[in-house]
């Protein structure tokens, strides 16, 4: 079994991103207590628009994966939050690390509107919440380059037998301390990486439904 993790270069003038500290955390962890034999294999991607999505397409060539996990920073979240869509348009709030800032642009032209994950969200939500982690089901990735990878991951894996999915991740602690303007949540890193070590033990340890999810609420109101 083989686990590709992705985590983002650091943007917006910050100098670390959770999402690839925790993705290169568990780069070569192998899960021997799993069911299956397991090695996972992280990839750092641009937070470029323009070259996002083609280092992710190269990132599953080379790897060839069974599971995706794509994870990103969320500022303001304060939580594992565990992405159900991926929505095909890029609006950029703040301009991407090499100046781009598409507005309302979509990210396969002629794609459909959105893909689900193919993970199964709420067992793993559970599961990283049993473990001690708080975890949620989040409704939007945002129109930033998380989703557009997200949306490129499902695109490009759409109809294959792997499971793939998109996992944003709160600020650590340091990025928070120095953070301008309002006060933001933050989780340690060893916290991070261990709740999406439990996340992929869930994944393979047999109690992972195999078709469909487990019937758990997960839902907003608005
Ligand atoms: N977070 C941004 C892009 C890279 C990252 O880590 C996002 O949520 O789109």
């Amino acid at each position: 079994m083989r686990i590709l993790i992705t985590g983002f270069e650091p943007f917006a003038g910050q100098h670390i991103n959770p999402s690839w500290e925790v993705a290169r955390a568990l780069n070569g962890l192998h899960l021997p207590q799993a069911e299956v034999q397991a090695q996972v294999q992280a990839i750092q991607l641009p937070c470029v628009f323009a070259q996002a999505a083609s280092a992710l397409t190269l990132a599953l060539d080379e790897v060839q994966p069974d599971i995706v996990l794509a994870l990103g920073q969320a500022e303001g979240r304060c939580d594992i939050s565990v992405e159900r869509v991926a929505i095909n348009v890029m609006d950029a709030r703040i301009p991407d690390n090499a100046g781009a800032q598409p507005i309302d642009q979509p990210v396969v032209p002629p794609g459909p509107a959105a893909y689900f994950s193919t993970l199964p969200i709420k067992h793993l939500v559970a599961r990283m919440r049993a473990a001690g982690f708080p975890a949620s089901v989040s409704q939007t990735a945002g129109t930033f380059v998380c989703n557009q990878v997200f949306y490129a991951l499902q695109h490009t894996l759409a109809g294959r037998a792997v499971r793939s999915g998109f996992i944003h991740l709160p600020l650590l602690p340091e990025q928070a301390a120095h953070w301008p303007g309002p006060p933001m949540p933050s989780m340690p890193l060893d916290t991070q990486v261990a709740a999406l070590r439990s996340a992929l033990m869930s994944l393979l340890d047999g109690s992972s439904p195999t078709v469909g999810d487990v019937q758990l609420h997960g839902g907003t109101l608005n």
